[in-house]
């Protein structure tokens, strides 16, 4: 059986916070930091369960709080390929977290094991990682006592982006095998990008600086220790927002959800001198999100701002792609996976080119519908997202007999690129790495890339509702099945507005729910937005 005492004395130590109710959401268990101590020492238990259930597979912890404010914290489980925790666990961590005593814990503790049938006497290894949040040291503390609890066997990574940690996890799980992923360190990780980069740019000419603001996360450190492993001819970045020692600046007025959210520079760039036409691009806290932006119009005069978001992504990348698959003379097929934040005009854009699938918000849905395809690309709107080439793709890939020197230049550089991306999560590092090696190919600057199409005017608000679990959705997320009646009073709405959509969701991550707006004409996006806030309030 489960070693009871040992967890009921270490539970001890880290009491819940009583009658605190906390959810395993889309992005782990997440809330303010200083509640979440008996939380993670929890999850500790639970990783070494889930690690002893996959017959001692490495499974991963990774504390962050990604694009939320510096109070916030939150944990979350990496299943040994780097994907997402199995979501039938879900409900168990929830109960588990929930639990108001050391009894009730091991309780329901004794609960997970018989419903999964984890065999106890398995070996359990868990690799822990985390982000700059000052809450981290103990959080992870706690996170170890509940492993060693269990007699799980802990790597502490230190210091990683979320990506690196999925990185991590999937090297150690494949390491010695056919499908091994690569060195599982965090030098691995950079020399396996900046090789496949450097195959990918080399030849291609030199390029203007790219300006990247890092929120003042774990992003800072990362990049600057990239781009020791990529020759400066290669890739020069002007690295913003790198305050990783000043706490309260993490996310602060910068990173990528204040841009995408606010559609504008981050705080402060105007004194930062950006120029018309650079390219920049902002990360999340913890680098697992990029979105890419730039200033269009005559220096001096009036410039506006311009963003390229996830969508853009997606669609660079799939052109980019789909391309290189022709040439190559190979037959794979190639589709997209977007969530109902996608702008209409990139999924009008996309469907005239690949099959296009839609999934609700959130990684793990989209990473699965991906994998559907033989290469399947997959962006949230916000930035968050990346490629997945099946096994059967890279087999053609590298086994493909090329009928011509343009076949084999394709081939070579869809191989480098199955290298380059982060195929375990979305990778800001590796996304950056990526549209920067088809600017390069392509010799586009942003304003090229930006002219796939012109996106939709819109918006998202945040309502504060009483009760955000009555909001029930369906064709992933697009309409509402309760409250009843809402959805057509929506409709409604919507129908009086040129090109509009709407939808409404409650929130997987705060309190709230969400409200997206798009239409036509910027001027009427406003009172659309505000008309269907006020159905929901
Ligand atoms: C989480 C999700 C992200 C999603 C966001 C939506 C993961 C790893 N992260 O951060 O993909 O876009 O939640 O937040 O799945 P919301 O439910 O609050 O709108
Ligand atoms: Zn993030």
């Amino acid at each position: 059986g489960l070693p009871a005492t040992l967890i009921t004395q270490a539970s001890d130590a880290h009491p819940k916070p009583q009658g605190h109710k906390f959810t395993y959401g889309t992005a782990g268990l997440r809330t303010k930091a200083d509640t979440l101590d008996s939380t993670c020492f929890r999850v500790g238990l639970i990783g070494a369960l889930r690690s002893k259930k996959l017959g001692g597979k490495t499974i991963g912890l990774m504390v962050t709080a990604s694009h939320n404010p510096v109070e916030d914290n939150g944990v979350k489980m990496v299943d040994p390929r780097g994907e997402m925790l199995e979501s039938s666990w879900e409900p168990f961590c929830t109960a588990i977290a929930n639990a108001e005593t050391s009894d009730e814990l091991v309780a329901s503790l004794e609960k997970l094991v018989a419903h999964f049938k984890v065999d106890l006497s398995a070996p359990a290894s868990v690799v822990v990682g985390y982000d700059t949040r000052p809450s981290c040291q103990t959080l992870v503390k706690a996170i170890i006592d509940g492993l060693s609890a269990m007699g799980a066997q802990t790597i502490d990574a230190g210091l990683k982006t979320t990506p690196q940690l999925h990185y991590l996890v999937k090297c150690l799980n494949t390491q010695g095998t056919d499908e091994a992923y690569g060195e599982p360190t965090e030098e691995g990780y950079y020399k396996k990008l900046a090789n496949a980069y450097i195959k990918l740019v080399s030849g291609k000419g030199e390029s203007a600086p790219l300006t990247v603001d890092c929120a003042n996360g774990v992003g800072a450190p990362a990049l600057l220790n990239l781009t020791k492993y990529i020759p400066a001819e290669h890739l020069s970045v002007r690295a913003l927002r790198t305050a990783t020692s000043s706490p309260n600046e993490l996310n602060h007025g910068c990173g990528a959800d204040f841009v995408k959210t606010n559609q504008c520079l981050p705080a402060g760039y105007d004194k930062e001198d950006v120029k018309a036409g650079e390219r920049m691009c902002s990360f999340d806290g913890d680098a697992d999100r990029i979105v890419f932006y730039y200033l269009k119009g005559p220096a001096g005069a009036k410039e506006s701002f311009r963003l390229l978001d996830g969508d853009k992504i997606a669609s660079l990348a799939a052109d980019y792609l789909s391309e290189l698959v022709k040439v190559a003379g190979i037959d794979l097929e190639l589709g997209c996976v977007q969530t109902a934040y996608a702008n209409g005009s990139s999924t009008k854009y996309l469907k005239q080119r690949v099959p296009v699938t839609c999934t609700p918000t959130g990684v793990k849905h989209l990473h699965h519908a991906a994998e559907s395809y033989d290469i399947g690309v997959y962006f949230e709107a916000n930035g968050h997202g990346t490629i997945l080439f099946s096994a059967s793709a890279q087999r053609k890939i590298r086994e493909a007999s090329p009928g011509s020197p343009a076949a084999q230049g394709a081939l070579e550089q869809l191989s480098a690129l199955v290298d380059l991306i982060n195929q375990t999560v979305g990778d800001a590092l590796s996304d950056m790495l990526l549209v920067e090696v088809i600017l390069r190919a392509r010799q586009w600057g942003p304003e090229e890339w930006d002219g796939a199409y012109e996106d939709l005017p819109n918006k998202i608000l945040k309502v504060n509702v009483k009760d955000r679990f009555l909001f029930k959705t369906e064709d992933a997320e697009r309409r509402l099945t309760s409250p009843a009646g809402l959805q057509d009073k929506i409709d409604e709405v919507v129908g009086k507005y040129k090109d509009a959509r709407s939808f409404v969701r409650p929130s997987g991550t705060e309190d709230c729910v969400r409200v997206y707006a798009e239409c036509a004409i910027a001027s009427e996006l406003t009172p659309l937005a505000t008309s269907v806030s006020k159905l929901v309030a």
